[in-house]
């Protein structure tokens, strides 16, 4: 028989304590790093409690599968404390990111065909591309001003406006305007919003809810401020929408955006479209835009691979005749780079989720209702899953053996990233011009490492070229 769930080698027996050296060891900007070396320490299983939270954290793609093929119709993830608390302090009603049980789930459904079906993602293609060749003509623009023959900067606040009007686009299919010179304050507020939430949330991700608001520190203030930033500024471009439907203002016949969609539909109560929609404007921001720095910097360091990949899109450009649709089909290599990217840089440091009846993981009889915690980061850099972890090597990706349980960036089943096809569209139009257009370079080998900000982020600015080819 398996073994006990009680010896799973780990600490966890001292909750508070636990805590504090977490947090000595500056562990609330390196969660990532701390992971990956408890996997060292105690191999491909371990226990921890941290404050009140116990999980047990595994780093095997087999053990991966186990977890996710158990894990039954309504997953459900760890829910992040001050969101959960902010929501409850201002009695705002929760989206799909926060719901759980068949309340997700008939959301969820609903959702799904509107933002994650082929029949719609199709649709996505014309809006997004639009916003990237925008972008392009932004760089070009920025190329000439700057008198030289390249545009060298930190891209993280262009690629944060990118990522902004990409989502909108397809949420409310209108443009903002942030490729432009002048840019809307409210939309940037909303784009500080964001980063700020996400940046109070990691000294708070251990602090049980109903604690949070008791405390009143300035970061729980901070983080109620940046979410009523978020709330109030996607309930102005909701509202908008809105009126145009009530004025008929908007026609059926092209896209109108996800919103427009779930509201003629009326298969959701009002509460619930705005709560969802809010929570995917939110997340469209930082997650694609961070991810796309990586991958121009990953391309950057690797003139070759750049080369090959600019190949690739150049014969599918050709042979497609300018057709976006045609093209996305033959993009192998790029579709690789972005897979590539999220193995160094994924978004998220682990995936969750409670078991609901026993598994068997590495020998171990782990019980129901336990969070098991899937070290995304740290699989995506062990040696015994990936070869020479330390090579952004796209072409991995098509020569593996096997992939099973090892893509696993956008989570898996039906809880996975509701965003996903908007991401991963956004990233292939996004990197597919720029490869069209630009050299991306970067100057000195500095190293830039990764900070965790609840999602995982470069810990320092990153200075990259484009030289037009
Ligand atoms: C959930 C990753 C972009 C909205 C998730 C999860 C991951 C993830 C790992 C948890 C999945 C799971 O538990 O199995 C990413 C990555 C992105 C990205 C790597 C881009 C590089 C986006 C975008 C949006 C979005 C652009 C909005 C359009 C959401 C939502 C959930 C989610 C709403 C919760 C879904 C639910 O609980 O039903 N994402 N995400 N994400 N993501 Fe994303
Ligand atoms: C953070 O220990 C670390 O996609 C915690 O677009 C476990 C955890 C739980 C949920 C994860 C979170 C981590 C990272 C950020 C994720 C989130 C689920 C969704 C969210 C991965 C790994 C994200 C960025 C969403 C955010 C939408 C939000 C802004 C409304």
């Amino acid at each position: 028989g398996a073994r006990p769930f009680d010896q799973v080698p780990g600490e966890w027996r001292t909750g508070w304590l636990n805590l504090y050296h977490f947090w000595k060891e500056g562990g609330f900007h390196n969660v990532h790093n701390i992971m990956a070396s408890k996997f060292q320490r105690f191999g491909p299983i371990y226990r921890e409690k941290l404050g009140v939270y116990e999980s047990v954290n595994i780093i095997n793609p087999r053990d991966a599968a186990t977890l996710f093929k158990s894990e039954g119709m309504l997953p459900e993830r760890f829910s992040v404390p001050p969101w959960v608390a902010y929501r409850d302090y201002r009695n705002k009603p929760y989206g799909v990111l926060l719901k759980t049980g068949e309340a997700w789930r008939s959301d969820r459904l609903t959702l799904n065909k509107e933002v994650l079906s082929p029949q719609v993602v199709g649709s996505f293609v014309p809006l997004l591309n639009q916003v990237s060749e925008d972008f392009v003509r932004r760089a070009q623009a920025q190329v000439q001003k700057s008198g030289r023959e390249h545009w060298t900067a930190d891209f993280s606040h262009e690629l944060f406006r990118f990522a902004l009007e990409s989502v909108c686009h397809v949420l409310y299919g209108e443009r903002l305007g942030l490729l432009q010179d002048f840019v809307d304050p409210e939309a940037q507020q909303f784009i500080d919003a964001v980063t700020l939430m996400f940046h109070t949330t990691s000294p708070m991700l251990y602090v049980p809810p109903a604690l949070l608001r008791h405390l009143n520190t300035k970061t729980w203030r901070d983080h109620v401020h940046a979410w009523d930033a978020i709330f109030t500024q996607a309930d102005k471009c909701i509202q908008n929408v809105y009126r145009d439907i009530r004025l008929q203002r908007k026609s059926t016949e092209e896209h109108t955006g996800i919103l427009f969609s779930l509201l003629v539909q009326d298969k959701l109560p009002l509460d619930d479209i705005k709560a969802s929609v809010t929570e995917m404007m939110a997340g469209g921001v930082d997650t694609t835009s961070m991810t796309l720095q990586w991958a121009m910097l990953e391309l950057a360091r690797s003139p070759g691979i750049q080369e090959r990949i600019r190949a690739e899109v150049l014969a599918a450009k050709q042979e497609a005749q300018g057709d976006r649709v045609k093209m996305l089909k033959s993009i192998r290599l790029l579709k690789a780079t972005i897979k590539e990217t999220l193995r160094l840089h994924p978004v998220a440091v682990t995936l969750q989720r409670y078991t609901t009846q026993e598994v068997i993981l590495q020998d171990y009889r782990i019980p129901p209702k336990t969070l098991v915690q899937v070290g995304l980061y740290a699989m995506g850099r062990d040696p015994e899953v990936f070869p020479k972890p330390e090579q952004f090597n796209p072409e991995r990706w098509l020569m593996m053996g096997s992939k099973h349980f090892k893509g696993l960036s956008f989570g898996f089943g039906p809880r996975q990233c509701l965003g996903r096809r908007i991401a991963e569209l956004e990233m292939q139009l996004f990197l597919m011009h720029i490869l069209e257009n630009f050299k991306i370079e970067t100057k000195r080998a500095v190293e830039v490492g990764t900070k965790f900000d609840l999602i995982l982020v470069p810990d320092k600015p990153i200075y990259l070229t484009l030289r037009p080819l």
